[in-house]
């Protein structure tokens, strides 16, 4: 395919990259006041569309934004935008921001929302990872308490998984693995966790605070169809050292096998036979499942 053009949706407009620009009034860039969510594409059909649709109203009405678009409005312009960059294999980024306002932070100070659609190709971790699992840390910085900035908001202010990421960073590390306040494993700076302990399938609940990550949701389901017990449930690093099976899930990632936690290795240190299972599963119900974008590969061609 010859090289391609990218086209950003900004406010109802298709521009090019160059000119897909924001306001440097806009709240979502002076204070992170705004929402956002990853979506993923897969051979031309958009992965749990309402489902990430779903959760941006919803976070977006835990922040008092009112998304100039409606439900189906927003699904006709993610449809619009990938059509457009003809990539039947992508990443959406769609961004709700507070809009341009003064300096003060008061948001009825912003006269209307920014929404922004980038699509882009995608960039999974080396594929060494999935092969062999990967080494998690858990790092100093928390994740906020429920009653300081909920995780269930998909918010820009992601300061708090970049701190992690920057800890990830310094230990050479892809992901890392975050406690609450309390010391209860929630999540990693951008995806969901799992055990696996004696056949059954654990995973942190919703309250402890996490993000309930769209990937974690059909995973859950997809394991409970396959006849698993999965059980929400709390869990401390003693817990993660000693799971016969780890993984991760998320939408850049889908499901990332963990070998190691803090040196400790998991189970005997290669992908388990549970979370291989469900990784082939998963693969095969990404590909079947989705909004087919029309005409998509009649752009392609
Ligand atoms: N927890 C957190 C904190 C996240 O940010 C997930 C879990 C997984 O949720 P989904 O719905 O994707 O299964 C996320 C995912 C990226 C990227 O490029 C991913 C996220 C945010 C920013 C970047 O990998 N969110």
């Amino acid at each position: 395919m010859a090289h391609r053009a990218s086209k950003v949706y900004v406010n109802g407009s298709l521009v090019s990259r160059n000119e897909a620009t924001v306001s440097v009034f806009d709240h979502g860039f002076l204070y992170g006041d705004g929402i956002f969510e990853g979506i993923r594409v897969y051979e031309g059909r958009i992965f749990k569309l309402k489902e990430h649709l779903e959760r941006l109203f919803m976070s977006a009405k835990a922040i008092m934004l009112t998304v100039p678009l409606s439900l189906e409005e927003m699904q006709e312009a993610v449809m619009e935008t990938v059509r457009a960059n003809g990539l039947p294999d992508a990443y959406i980024r769609l961004v709700v921001s507070r809009g341009p306002g003064d300096l003060g932070l008061d948001p009825l100070r912003c006269s209307r929302p920014t929404v922004i659609i980038i699509v882009e190709e995608i960039s999974l971790y080396p594929q060494t990872v999935y092969q062999n699992g990967l080494e998690l840390a858990s790092v100093v910085v928390r994740r906020p308490a429920p009653d300081a900035l909920n995780p269930a908001m998909k918010t820009l202010n992601y300061l708090n998984n970049i701190l992690a990421k920057i800890e990830a960073n310094q230990r050479g590390l892809v992901e890392v693995l975050m406690l609450n306040h309390e010391g209860w494993v929630v999540e990693a700076s951008a995806d969901n966790i799992f055990l696996v302990r004696r056949g059954e399938i654990v995973t942190p609940p919703t309250y402890v605070g996490i993000l309930n990550g769209i990937t974690r949701q059909v995973v859950i389901a997809l394991a409970t169809d396959a006849g698993y017990r999965v059980r929400e449930e709390n869990m401390t690093l003693f817990d993660v050292y000693n799971a016969d099976e780890a993984f991760l899930t998320g939408t850049a990632a889908e499901m990332v096998p963990v070998a190691r936690c803090d040196g400790r290795v998991i189970g005997d240190g290669q992908p388990g036979p549970i979370t291989k299972d469900l990784i082939e599963r998963f693969r095969i119900y990404a590909k079947g499942e989705g909004v087919l974008v029309p005409r998509l590969n009649a752009i392609q061609a």
